[in-house]
């Protein structure tokens, strides 16, 4: 055992000590077994009869409205394994469309995937519930760097998830490494990624990488600014097949397409079908993002306590791990993190290092903007 290590064990025991005297010698627990993480976890035990909140019994099946291709599905038949209950997953594309849903009042959804920003937004937007951090109590695998975001302080309302980067992912066999945004947003007939490349359906996204190329903020309010990041957008069409966030990894790995504007993991996971898939960050900059777990408020108190455990399933090391290795993203649980191999750590799409990591940029709320970068968004998916 670590020096640290057993340092930290010590504070442990002593804390669970004062735990144990200031509740009079009952040990409190998480509602249920498995929203203690199982077997794995030694140092929380399954709740007595008494404390379980009596009246709430976990949902049977709850939905998970993800991202696409982001969890490993054998995740959900570990969790069904320990806990009997059922996870059902849907897609969304975007942070605007999931926003998009939930104001829409659609209900059903137990656990939500928004990012930094949108988790901002949904906060103000009183779209999501408050976590009991009771049924969540492996939340202290979080690293410390993501237990206090300014977008959500104390991880009141979601837990971080994954996060990556947005940059160009190419095939190094066919093309050399974009060194500049230039390759999209100064589309040339003579290029042989000329209408075989794609840029990402996202409003933030894709003016942040015009705006970025344009030497402004990506969270700019300007509408000077936004409208000539609009005009640079409808200029890359010539050279683009299309917008997609889906599957525009998997058509630069077919080769049918040679380029495309994406998120750092979706690369890496379809470099397994072809070698030659590789991925940058040009050298104005990009984006870099936190994707996050969340309850909408609308969840049932069956599929709150449910969508709890789940959560805290995701957070063991064990599953945290298995993620990573599966969707190629960074964790922000440090636990997990110490589960995965080195090459993993040291592969630089997955950690940029500091020299890349100072070109990035977090999306912020724009608060009003927000629906001017919507319509300008619509104007560029609009024009020929
Ligand atoms: C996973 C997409 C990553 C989410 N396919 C980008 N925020």
């Amino acid at each position: 055992m670590r020096r640290t290590t057993r340092w930290v064990w010590l504070v442990m025991a002593l804390l669970a000590v004062l735990a144990l005297v200031a509740c009079g010698g009952k040990t409190e627990a998480p509602a249920t077994e498995a929203a203690a993480g199982g077997e794995t976890t030694q140092e929380q035990t399954a709740p007595t009869q008494e404390q379980a909140p009596a009246e709430v019994q976990p949902a049977q099946e709850i939905v998970f409205y993800n991202w696409s291709e982001y969890i490993d599905p054998e995740v959900y038949d570990l969790f069904k394994e320990e806990t009997g209950i059922t996870v059902v997953e849907d897609n969304f594309s975007s942070n605007e469309e999931l926003l998009a849903k939930l104001k829409g009042g659609v209900t059903g959804y137990a656990v939500i995937v928004p990012s930094d920003y949108m988790v901002n937004i949904m906060i103000q937007e009183g779209l999501l519930a408050e976590l009991n951090h009771d049924n969540i109590p492996n939340i202290k695998n979080l690293a410390e760097e993501w237990r206090n975001v300014p977008f959500d302080p104390g991880n009141k309302y979601c837990v971080p998830y994954q996060w990556g980067t947005t940059g160009i992912g190419y095939l190094s066999d066919q093309v050399d490494e974009p060194q500049s945004w230039a390759v999209l947003f100064e589309p040339d007939p003579n290029a042989p990624w000329y209408g075989r490349a794609t840029m990402l359906d996202d409003a933030r996204e894709s003016f942040a990488a015009a705006l970025i190329y344009l030497g402004y903020d990506p969270n700019t309010t300007d509408e000077a600014q936004l409208q000539e990041a609009r005009d640079l957008l409808i200029q890359a069409k010539a050279g683009l097949s299309g917008y997609d966030s889906d599957t525009y990894e998997d058509l630069v790995a077919s080769g049918e397409n040679l380029l495309a504007h994406g998120w750092s993991g979706d690369f890496l996971m379809a470099q397994e079908d072809n070698e030659n898939l590789a991925y940058t960050i040009p050298q104005e900059g990009g984006v870099i993002w936190v994707d996050n777990l969340c309850i909408p408020a609308s969840a049932t108190p069956e599929e709150k306590l449910a969508a709890e455990m789940f959560i805290n399933f995701i957070l063991r090391p064990d599953i945290g791990a298995k993620i990573s290795e599966y969707n190629y993203y960074a964790s922000p649980n440090a636990e997990a993190e110490k589960l995965l191999p080195e090459d993993f750590l040291n592969d630089p799409t997955v950690y940029p290092p500091a020299e890349v990591r100072s070109k990035l940029h977090f999306l912020k709320p724009v608060g009003d903007a927000e629906a001017l970068y919507q319509r300008l968004w619509d104007e560029v998916k609009a024009a020929p």
